[in-house]
């Protein structure tokens, strides 16, 4: 069964006039925020819901899709209280009451510990939770667990010593893109209705992708990044991914900042009219009438290979679409926009992220077992896990700093390509841009790295981009439906509320996400008296390519 966002509420308003039994009939396959509500409303019990998705996780994460590494031991008695309070009282619910969600394990909660997916940090147990954390629970959202990614967010397979590998719900060989990639590949398969992930150059756009889901790197300063294992406050955003662009919305306006949090100072730069913003609201007011859309000629690889074809040729049949909608269409051709120049010349990592996770490590707040500093962390005799072509980066991570000559030009080449990211919007008079999010298809299991990604470019100058669904390759023996393919809608800074109204014209227009095969099956739902404890990790989940600890 595949419930489609737009036409949910009818669906389910008729079929609760037939079904006696509402509780037997929540279905969380494909289930949406609205879905959710409209089978709390009609009598299915909030620990029901919650129990739908356990079960699902129970049955087919673990020697499968491998997406999470820790249940929260508490989502069952938080749902009961839920249904307690519904029960008491009708009014002044959250937007997310009774929302099953998971999130990224470098977002800190104080019920579970927050490890970034390293054996080092498995005891590493923060007692505040992250402001996104909070954020949720505030409007009532209940935390499933956590879930796998690239250790300490470092590349894009979604790798980790901890959590094993997180394998592609859509083809059991490939990668579920990253460094989110266990956020991605359980919001595909359905183990929530959404998940948060953090990107620094691809990793809440990417694992969308690659999993038919949207996924938005906010513009800078809009969410919070207070309680997140830090990569660099130039480059580090928080976002959700979710499977329709309704619950995108309505998840970031949860998590932007309503004022300025002091433990992020970035969140001081927005605007006057965008604080409190209900991007749920007018959603649906937009149209692709009458919009620019850039397209990025220099993001895409016209080599003829089957992992780079698939790509190109959906976002032409894509942008066919857009012009036949009303949309004017205009190629940009310009040599700034090179990726593995922007890489050389902004990246900033290598410069801030030491001391950043220092810092991150001696507060006081951060309680169990855990390394001192980074360099604590890569020392002989921890298990850790660096891919073999990432070795001389983490050499340099360890010895850079914000003090190195070069990060002052590193940070105004950043100046200089924002201001010109600025100019080309204003010269072509532009509402947005498009690009593939990956210029060839995820990648296979045992990859060195997760090539071809498109994200740096928000990444550095801080502009919001929303990944959508674009199509999927041909099917192959692995993938029975195909491989996905993700766009990027880049707008300029705070224009949220646009790229979302274009994105929920696309959705309408095109309909493109797809559940994977393998995990759309009928779970039956257990009665749990307590969550279920995770499975141990197998070792054996991560492939002999990527050694454990060889680093120093
Ligand atoms: C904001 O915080 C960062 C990281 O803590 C710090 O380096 C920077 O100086 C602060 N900026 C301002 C304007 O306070
Ligand atoms: C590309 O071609 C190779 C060799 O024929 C094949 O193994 C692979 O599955 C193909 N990939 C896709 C995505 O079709
Ligand atoms: C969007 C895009 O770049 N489309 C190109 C895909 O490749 C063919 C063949 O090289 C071109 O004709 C399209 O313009």
């Amino acid at each position: 069964m595949q419930l489609r966002c737009l036409r949910h509420r009818l669906l389910l308003a008729l079929s609760s006039l037939v079904i006696v039994d509402a509780q037997e009939h929540f279905d969380p396959r494909e289930a949406t925020i609205a879905s959710v509500h409209n089978a709390l409303y009609s009598g299915t019990s909030c620990r029901s819901i919650v129990s739908a998705f356990l079960s699902r996780i129970e049955a087919l994460d673990h020697g499968y899709v491998n997406s999470i590494i820790s249940l929260d031991p508490e989502s069952l008695s938080i749902a009961s209280r839920q249904d307690a309070l519904l029960a008491s009282k009708n009014a002044g619910i959250g937007p997310l009451y009774c929302v099953p969600v998971l999130l990224k394990d470098n977002l800190d909660t104080a019920s579970l510990p927050t490890t970034s997916g390293s054996l080092a940090l498995a005891d590493s147990r923060p007692s505040v939770d992250a402001a996104v954390v909070k954020a949720l629970k505030d409007a009532g959202a209940i935390i499933l667990g956590k879930t796998n990614l690239q250790e300490l967010a470092l590349e894009g397979i979604s790798v980790s010593s901890l959590g094993g590998q997180t394998v592609n719900p859509y083809d059991a060989d490939r990668t579920p893109g990253g460094s989110s990639g266990g956020s991605g590949a359980s919001v595909a398969a359905s183990f929530a209705v959404f998940a948060l992930g953090t990107d620094t150059i691809n990793s809440v756009r990417n694992p969308a992708s690659a999993n038919s889901l949207f996924g938005l790197r906010p513009t800078r300063g809009l969410v919070s990044r207070a309680g997140v294992v830090p990569n660099s406050h130039t480059q580090d955003a928080v976002g959700p991914i979710t499977r329709c662009v309704e619950d995108l919305a309505i998840a970031l306006s949860v998590i932007a900042s309503s004022q300025l949090d002091p433990e992020d100072n970035s969140t001081a730069l927005v605007p006057q009219g965008i604080r409190g913003t209900d991007y749920h609201m007018d959603l649906a007011s937009g149209s692709l009438s009458g919009k620019t859309i850039g397209v990025l000629e220099t993001f895409f690889d016209r080599t003829s290979t089957n992992e780079t074809e698939p790509v190109n040729e959906s976002i032409d049949a894509m942008i066919a679409r857009l012009q036949e909608a009303g949309a004017t269409v205009v190629p940009i051709d310009d040599p700034m926009y090179n990726v593995n120049a922007i890489i050389a010349s902004c990246e900033t990592q290598r410069f801030e992220l030491r001391q950043e996770v220092d810092t991150y490590l001696s507060r006081a707040s951060l309680k169990g077992q855990h390394p001192a500093t980074l360099q604590d962390l890569y020392r002989e005799g921890n298990s850790f896990l660096v891919l073999p072509q990432q070795y001389e980066f983490i050499k340099a991570v360890l010895k850079g700093s914000t003090q190195d000559l070069e990060y002052e030009a590193v940070l105004n080449n950043i100046q200089d390509l924002t201001t010109h990211l600025h100019a080309t919007f204003a010269a072509h008079h532009l509402d947005a841009i498009i690009y593939p999010q990956q210029k060839n298809l995820p990648v296979r299991i045992g990859s060195a790295s997760q090539h071809g990604r498109n994200g740096i470019l928000a990444g550095v100058t801080g502009f919001p981009s929303l990944a959508l669904p674009v199509g999927f390759s041909q099917a192959t023996d692995s993938a029975p439906i195909g491989i996905p393919i993700g766009i990027e809608l880049m707008g300029l800074p705070w224009t949220e509320a646009k790229l979302l109204q274009i994105a929920h014209e696309i959705q309408a227009l095109t309909q493109i996400r797809k559940p994977p095969v393998w995990t759309n099956r009928h779970i039956p739902v257990r009665e749990y008296a307590a969550v279920p404890s995770m499975m141990p990790k197998d070792s054996n989940s991560i492939p002999s390519a990527y050694p454990l600890g060889l680093l120093l």
